[in-house]
């Protein structure tokens, strides 16, 4: 037989749970500010719920009457630089970041400050997506910001904001403030893997992020015992090594002291804790029906939580504690309920029986675009350079060691970057050597992750959003960011726009093309064609080292989210820098003619500017080449592209990469709309097949683009300008 030893999970795991003495000696102060929080929020819940079932509220109001004991019994006591974010569900705890922030030690018996009326207003603006909104109705119900109070912005996916509160509680820890992170998601939340893996990296890096569960018993109608088998949800941070508390969220003061416990560890430099906190909505996940009307629950239940509510126990035990009496706890409800019906009447107007937003309310439509990206004022008065005008001395050099070096030049400069990957800290750089150096000179700046890109590309929006520090991460493959889609697109890439144009996105990500490598069909994407999808991202991908120093310092000096596409080809490559300076930029919407020619016009990028010019070299055509080097629709460069097209009138796009995600049917798109009466011919195209390279080398050779299509897609251009190139195939494609 063999011998079974039990374990135990390193991390403590225990229930806290508050006593009636604990509820007599507690601060009386506390006990007040609590209540006064969680009225508030109630009667704010109210007013939303009243207005949502108006038809007043655009989209879901996920109300979170029921729950306040969590947010309150939290929030109250933390540091005005504590940073909160949320999920869908977040007013409560928004609001009472917020409330702490405006009226610290809020007073159930005072009348509200005019700060908190404004609070009050603008928070409901928000949610009725208005102007005076924190993000000028942008972000609504679910994208709740006000950064200067640390709520820094709750979240429509289910985790999504999980690994950007990891980015906040990171800066934290660098700047060694001793502030907290935290982050409140519900018991649907705790199984996707955004929170399963930023537990992990949170603790694996020993961040000062709590992970806050509102265990609130349903995930829609799906309950927690149909959805997991470990049904104590604290349990999952024992599994990280994270300790972890299980308390009853209806109970304000044990939330409270649970807290109490979990901050001591996260400002001892003890890394992250987990509380799950027992709660119930009192509604249905949004609107003003009860759950039990829709038959997942019964209304004996929602009695029963209902019993326990803890504005109700708070009320009693202050009066029974002589603290307050009955007519103070009826006139809070009151204030509390007139405060709302005042922020109400800013916002909607009577038009016979019923209530409309008042028009000027509304977000002047002009606005609908505006702020997806920074006006790049940040890099005016930065030095530009091009290497065909450089007046100072060029040497040689091989472009990955150009990458290492502009990085380490940089961080040299700014303590503020740090960069994140795999294995980008060993190896000798990372599986390219691109980040050489960097991890023996700024071994607390360069940073190996765990294989967790969702993880680690969530933190770094965390920590730019954050802006003490500025983030580089690279993906040792674009196909990782299907992993990471979530951050990358839906966070990252929307977050500036999405909460009212004000929130600069500075981060870089470095990834490469590798296709000819034998990787196969999940590591050959080129991500140009997907990531011009998402317009906050800028998206640069230089073909010489010259360039990529340039435009990797415009990268790291704006305010934006860009993406670096890099080029196992060209690697090894050489090409001339200049000798000691790394200091210079090439500005984003600048194309490079990199041969002047009249007959045609080649755009491209990237290593197929090299395979473009021999193609053109060997059939001695009179092509123009533009290397487009920035990509996204603001970085096109319609000076130099238009000034050729209605030079040549013939236009040839070449890439490399699969048809499928290619990025010049977008190119392509955006030039019939502004140049079709210059066109002789529909644009030509050169790129991979459909499917993406696959592993046996024939068929992966088969499904890219080389200079032998590009040779075959010139063929096709000329042939269709009438003319043909001999033994070259000349029917249009
Ligand atoms: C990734 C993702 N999947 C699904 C949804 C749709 N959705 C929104 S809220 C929700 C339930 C979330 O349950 P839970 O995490 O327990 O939070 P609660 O609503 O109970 O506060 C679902 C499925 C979503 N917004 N994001």
């Amino acid at each position: 037989m063999p011998e079974t030893i039990a374990l135990h999970p390193a991390a403590p795991w225990v229930e806290l749970k508050s006593t009636e003495a604990d509820w007599a000696a507690a601060d009386p102060a506390l006990l007040k500010e609590l209540l006064a929080q969680m009225a508030l929020i109630r009667a704010f819940e109210e007013k939303v719920l009243e207005l949502a079932g108006e038809g007043l509220v655009h989209g879901p109001a996920h109300s979170s009457i029921g729950q306040e004991g969590g947010a309150a019994g939290s929030i109250v006591g933390l540091r005005p630089t504590d940073q909160v974010n949320g999920s869908h569900r977040g007013h409560h705890q928004f609001l009472a970041k917020a409330l702490a922030y405006v009226a610290p030690g809020l007073d159930p018996t005072a009348p509200l400050s005019d700060d908190t009326h404004a609070l009050l207003h603008r928070s409901l603006a928000e949610i009725l997506g208005l102007e005076p909104g924190f993000g000028h109705g942008r972000g609504g119900s679910m994208h709740l910001r006000w950064g200067e109070a640390g709520a820094i912005g709750t979240n429509a996916i289910v985790g999504g904001g999980v690994p950007l509160a990891a980015g906040a509680a990171f800066a934290h820890k660098r700047a060694g403030t001793g502030d907290v992170a935290i982050s409140y998601f519900g018991d649907g939340a705790v199984n996707i893997g955004a929170v399963l893996e930023t537990m992990n990296l949170a603790a694996a890096w020993d961040l000062p992020l709590l992970f806050f569960i509102e265990n609130n018993g349903y995930a829609v109608a799906t309950t927690v015992e149909e959805a997991t088998r470990e049904t104590r949800l604290s349990g999952r941070g024992t599994g990280f090594g994270i300790p972890s508390f299980k308390v009853d969220g209806m109970d304000p003061l044990a939330v409270h002291l649970a807290t109490q416990e979990a901050l001591k560890i996260m400002r001892a430099g003890k890394g992250p804790a987990v509380i799950e906190a027992d709660v119930y909505r009192y509604f249905h996940q949004n609107g003003p029906l009860p759950g039990s009307a829709f038959g997942y629950r019964t209304k004996e239940e929602e009695a029963q939580w209902r019993a326990r509510d803890p504005i109700k126990r708070t009320g009693a035990v202050l009066v029974a504690r002589g603290v307050l009496t009955q007519d103070d706890l009826d006139a809070l409800t009151e204030r509390a309920q007139a405060a709302m019906a005042d922020a109400a009447a800013r916002l909607v107007e009577p038009v016979g029986n019923k209530r409309r937003v008042k028009p000027d309310m509304w977000p002047d439509v002009s606005f609908v675009d505006e702020g997806i990206r920074g006006d790049l004022s940040e890099l005016s008065g930065k030095r530009a350079e091009e290497e065909a005008t450089y007046r100072g001395g060029l040497s040689e050099r091989k472009f990955v060691d150009a990458i290492a070096d502009v990085l380490h030049r940089r961080f040299e400069t700014d303590e503020r970057f740090v960069i994140m990957g795999e294995d980008i800290h060993k190896l000798k750089g990372g599986t390219n050597g691109a980040t050489r150096g960097l991890a023996a000179a700024f071994p607390d700046r360069c940073l190996g992750t765990p294989i967790s890109e969702g993880a680690f590309a969530g933190l770094a929006g965390g920590i730019a959003m954050d802006r003490r520090y500025r983030p580089i991460i690279e993906f040792m493959y674009p196909d990782f960011m299907w992993v990471a889609a979530d951050p990358v697109f839906n966070q990252i890439g929307k977050a500036r726009h999405m909460f009212g144009a004000d929130v600069p996105v500075p981060l870089v990500l470095r990834t490469k093309i590798a296709m000819g490598t034998g990787y196969g069909s999940q590591h050959s994407l080129d991500p140009a064609g997907v990531f011009a999808t998402s317009p906050g991202w800028r998206i640069v991908a230089p073909s010489t080292p010259f360039d990529y120093i340039g435009l990797m310092n415009a990268a790291l000096a704006c305010e934006d989210p860009v993406l670096v596409i890099e080029h196992v080809d060209l690697y090894q490559t050489s090409g001339a820098i200049p000798d000691g300076d790394l200091d210079y930029i090439i500005p984003f919407g600048k194309a490079k003619v990199v041969r002047p020619g009249g007959e045609l016009t080649i755009l491209t990028y990237s290593a197929m500017v090299h395979r473009s010019r021999e193609a053109v070299e060997e059939l001695g055509l009179d092509a123009e080449i533009i290397d487009l080097r920035s990509l996204d629709r603001a970085g096109l460069d319609w000076d130099t592209i238009g000034e050729s097209i209605m030079k040549t009138n013939n236009v040839l796009i070449v890439e490399q990469g699969s048809l499928s995600t290619s990025y010049g049917g977008f190119l392509a798109d955006e030039i019939q709309r502004r140049y079709l009466d210059w066109l002789d011919q529909p644009i030509q195209r050169v790129t991979g097949k459909i499917a993406s390279p696959t592993i046996s080398k024939v068929l992966e050779r088969a499904a890219f683009a080389g200079k032998e299509e590009v040779i075959a897609g010139l063929a096709v251009t000329m042939a269709a300008k009438g003319m043909p190139l001999p033994g070259l195939p000349g029917a249009a494609r």
